[in-house]
This record gives structure tokens, C-alpha cells and sequence, in this order.
């Protein structure tokens, strides 16, 4: 395979720190070992999410100039309109401060209290949406998708049999809808393929289900039906994204991700009905129907970003060197989700850290561990996001993940190499690692805000630390 460098030249750059030792052991105490909460000062190579991260473009800081700040009418929402109407397909648009924004909204639309609302894995935002407007998640991905190794290529699919299960078990009336997100950000990035699309298209319209799309990274998702299904390697990613788009009533779009912005999202439908009352509904919460909740500047900023992520050099490049960063852990033996996704090398922490049981946190105490060996920030995706069920229960998901998301067009490969670097020395030494436990958890989205401290040593090895550093015991206050 040659060689690919980043199809873009550095115009501007942003300095960032180097810590010690001692700076990241601050930093990280009085964040509560919460990755969330340490200040960005003190963070080295930001891994913490590729959602509002990207590096723009000098057309879209051109066109953020050209940005119309009109309360209402603005020109710029009119920009907006035609970039998804000619790279999406959809006729509406109504615009939000970002996807949740768009979640609030559908699932306020769409759900009526007491009806189910299948997903292929759930998202943490989306599914507090669905929940908060009276609806219950279910999970219909294959079972591939909740095992770290299965080779599956499209790993994001949704399970046909388990979908038609529930359509007989509760009844197509009592669907709200389905929404099939591209790529499965829980799963590991991994991607849903045009032919499951189709199918789940099939047994919407034959039980008169509607089907939306979360296409928050349908660009990446799109690379991936170009490099693995039959009949797309010579097609450009931008068709194909406009054939997987096709087959949807609506999405919601976080512009966070494949939309190259800084902030921004979307809904984009073509039921006219939906769209009314979305304009009903987003003047209440977000502003008026043609700003929503954005400056001018951020839906010009979108209209550009939006076309620029469907480029085939741009995507090569962007999922290359995710994979570059997955590969090298792969090859130090580390266990990582496979095959990597398409916006982050996902490691799997309960295999990392299998001396700790779920209960112990080891993908928070693993983020917290890299963190301190090198500045690198990335994130929990195990129990701690998955929170509590409705009955208050610990939710135990079958994926433990540490996360390190690749910002879009942000770090070159040597940032790479750090990385790997750092997560190979921890893992190096990964049988000394203690868990964590929680002192202070919020009611919901607890992963945000959460502070914990280091579980205590066990009684012998505080018994041999006594022994060893009798001063402990007199130098306390
Ligand atoms: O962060 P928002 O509100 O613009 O978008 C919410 C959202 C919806 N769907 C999916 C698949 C997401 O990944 C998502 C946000 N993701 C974040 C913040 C992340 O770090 O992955």
C-alpha cells in the first residue's frame, strides 16, 4: 500500500503544552479522574472526541466571512438548504445548535409516550432523548457488533430477525420509528452496509415504519461500503452517500463530525408534516427556523464542510490514519476493537485490564492511566457511559472501551506515534493498575460529570506499605 499524506498543507498552527509527571498527577486528582473534566491547558494530544474538533478549511473560514446574521431570512440558511439538498437529497432542513438539539426535537415528534424505538446500539444522547419523550430503546444490531473480535465488515448492521422480533412482539403501531445510525459510534466506528439498508427499507414499508438515520459520520460510513461491498469500489463516496441517504425518511446530523465545523447540526427530511412541526418546535428551543440556534457564520461554515467530507482523498487519508494509530497497537499486542472503525481506535479495556471486573471501571481507570503517562486524553466508553436503567440499575454493557478519537484533519501521524507509544507503555504495566470508584454521579449523561477516586489498596499490600513506610502513620495530621 503507498504511502498517504494528509491531502491538505498547514497554513495555521496551534501550540500545544508538553506536562510532567507531577502537572498531569494534578491535573488528573482534580478532575476526579474524569477525563471530561480536565482543562484543555493540560492536555497534550486531545483524543477525547473527533465532535467539534475538526481543523476548517480556508474556504469554510471564507465563507464564515460571508456569514448573514439576519435574525430571520438569513441567506445563509438558504446555503445551507442547497448543500444538503444537492449532497444529501433531502428537501427540508431545520437547523440546531447541534445533533442532540435534532434529538430533542424527533424524538419529541415522532414519540408517543409508551412506543419503542429500535436503534442499531444505542448513543448516549439519543437515547435520552428517545427516553425523556416516553419511548424505550431497544438495542437490534447483529451480535457481531458487541464482540470486540469478530472480523464482520460491517459490523454496525441491524439484526433483520431481531428487528422483525420486536415488530411482532409490540406491533408496527407502536414503533415510533427505527433509527439506524452511520457508523455505530458504540460499536467502534463500525459501519452498516447499503444492502442492510435496503432490507431494513423493505420491512419498513411493508409494516409502514418509519426510518431515520443518525448520520452524524454517514461520509466515513460511505468510505466503507466504497472499500468493502461489491459493486461501490469505482463509484465516488459522494454517490454512495446520496444512495444510503436515499432510502431514509429523515436524519439527524450532529455538523460536529462529518460536517468539518466546530458546532452545528441538523435535521433534513422529506415529509413536509415533519417539518412544520419542527419549526413549531425549534423556535421554542433552539431559535428561529432559519438560524436555530447558530450564528450566520456556523450554517455557512456547514454548507461547505458538508461537501468537503465526502471527498474520496479526504476520507482515504482521514480513516488511514486512524487505522495507522490502530495498527500499531495491534501489532504491541494491545486488544482493540477490530476491524478499527472509521473516527477512532476503540481499545478494549476489559481485555487490557482483565484483573479488574466491570463493577472496578476499567475503561475510566484506563483513560485516566494514559493520561497520566503522557498528556494524551481520551475517553470511557463502558459502564460508566451506559448509566442506569430506568429502575436505577447499573447498566452493564457488553463493550468496556477506551476510546481514542482522531480529531478530523487535526494531528499528523507523529501525534500517532505518541499515542501509540503511551498506551504501550501502560499496557506494558498494566497488572499494577488499581480501579476506580464513584464519589459524586449526576442523574443522567453521569459519563460528562462524573468524579471518582482510586479504589483502595488491598488489605495486604496496605499492610506492606505500613511496614515498609512506617512515616505514613505518624506524618498524618
Ligand atoms: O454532540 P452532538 O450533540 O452534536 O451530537 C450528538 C451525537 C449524536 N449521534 C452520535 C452518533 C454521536 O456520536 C453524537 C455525539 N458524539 C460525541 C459528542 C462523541 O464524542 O462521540
Amino acid at each position: 500500500m503507498p504511502a498517504i499524506a494528509e491531502p491538505y498543507r498547514i497554513k495555521m498552527v496551534e501550540p500545544i503544552r508538553m506536562t510532567s509527571r507531577d502537572e498531569r498527577e494534578t491535573a488528573i486528582r482534580a478532575a476526579g479522574y474524569n477525563t471530561f473534566l480536565l482543562r484543555s491547558d493540560d492536555v497534550y494530544i486531545d483524543l477525547l472526541t473527533d465532535s467539534g474538533t475538526s481543523a476548517m478549511s480556508d474556504r469554510q473560514w471564507s465563507a464564515l466571512m460571508l456569514g448573514d446574521e439576519a435574525y430571520a431570512g438569513a441567506r445563509s440558511f438558504d446555503h445551507l438548504v442547497e448543500s444538503v439538498q444537492e449532497s444529501y437529497g433531502f428537501p427540508y432542513v431545520c437547523p440546531t445548535h447541534q445533533g442532540r438539539g435534532a434529538e430533542h426535537l424527533i424524538s419529541k415528534i415522532l414519540i408517543a409516550p409508551g412506543q419503542h424505538v429500535p436503534g442499531n446500539m444505542y448513543f448516549t444522547t439519543t437515547r435520552v432523548h428517545q427516553e425523556l419523550a416516553g419511548g424505550t430503546f431497544h438495542d437490534v444490531i447483529i451480535d457481531e457488533a458487541h464482540d470486540p473480535g469478530s472480523q464482520h465488515p460491517f459490523k454496525g448492521n441491524v439484526d433483520l430477525d431481531k428487528f422483525q422480533a420486536l415488530i411482532d412482539q409490540v406491533g408496527a403501531d407502536n414503533i415510533a420509528y427505527i433509527n439506524v445510525a452511520v457508523t455505530v459510534n458504540m460499536a467502534g466506528g463500525q459501519p452498516v452496509s447499503m444492502a442492510n439498508i435496503r432490507a431494513v427499507r423493505e420491512i419498513c414499508d411493508r409494516h409502514g415504519i418509519i426510518m431515520w438515520s443518525d448520520a452524524t459520520r454517514l461520509a466515513e460510513n460511505a468510505w466503507f461500503i466504497k472499500e468493502r461491498e461489491d459493486g461501490y469500489a469505482h463509484r465516488r463516496v459522494a454517490e454512495i452517500a446520496k444512495e444510503m441517504l436515499s432510502h431514509f425518511d429523515g436524519i439527524t446530523m450532529s455538523g460536529k463530525k462529518d460536517c468539518l465545523v466546530n458546532i452545528g447540526g441538523f435535521l433534513a427530511m422529506r415529509d413536509k408534516r415533519v417539518l412544520t412541526k419542527a419549526r413549531e418546535l425549534v423556535v421554542v428551543y433552539e431559535g428561529m427556523p432559519t438560524y436555530g440556534g447558530l450564528a450566520g457564520r456556523d450554517l455557512d461554515a456547514m454548507a461547505v464542510g458538508l461537501r468537503e467530507a465526502l471527498d474520496d482523498d479526504y476520507l482515504t487519508h482521514r480513516i488511514g490514519q486512524v487505522r495507522y494509530l490502530g495498527e500499531r497497537l495491534r501489532e504491541a499486542g494491545v486488544p482493540i476493537v477490530e476491524p478499527i472503525g472509521g473516527h477512532a481506535v476503540f481499545i478494549d479495556a476489559a481485555a487490557f485490564l482483565d484483573h479488574l471486573s466491570q463493577d472496578e471501571l476499567p475503561a475510566q481507570t484506563l483513560a485516566a492511566e494514559i493520561f497520566l503517562d503522557s498528556g494524551v486524553r481520551t475517553m470511557e466508553r463502558g459502564i460508566v457511559s451506559a448509566g442506569r436503567d430506568t429502575a436505577g440499575n447499573n447498566r452493564h454493557p457488553k463493550l468496556e472501551l477506551v476510546r481514542l478519537t482522531i480529531p478530523r484533519r487535526v494531528y499528523t501521524n507523529s501525534h500517532m506515534d505518541v499515542v501509540a507509544e503511551s498506551v504501550i507503555r501502560v499496557f506494558e504495566r498494566r497488572k499494577d493498575i488499581r480501579g476506580l470508584q464513584f464519589v459524586y454521579e449526576p442523574p443522567t449523561l453521569r459519563f460528562f460529570t462524573s468524579r471518582f477516586e482510586p479504589l483502595p489498596a488491598p488489605i495486604e499490600e496496605t499492610a506492606t506499605k505500613e511496614v515498609v513506610e512506617p512515616e505514613f502513620a505518624t506524618a498524618a495530621p
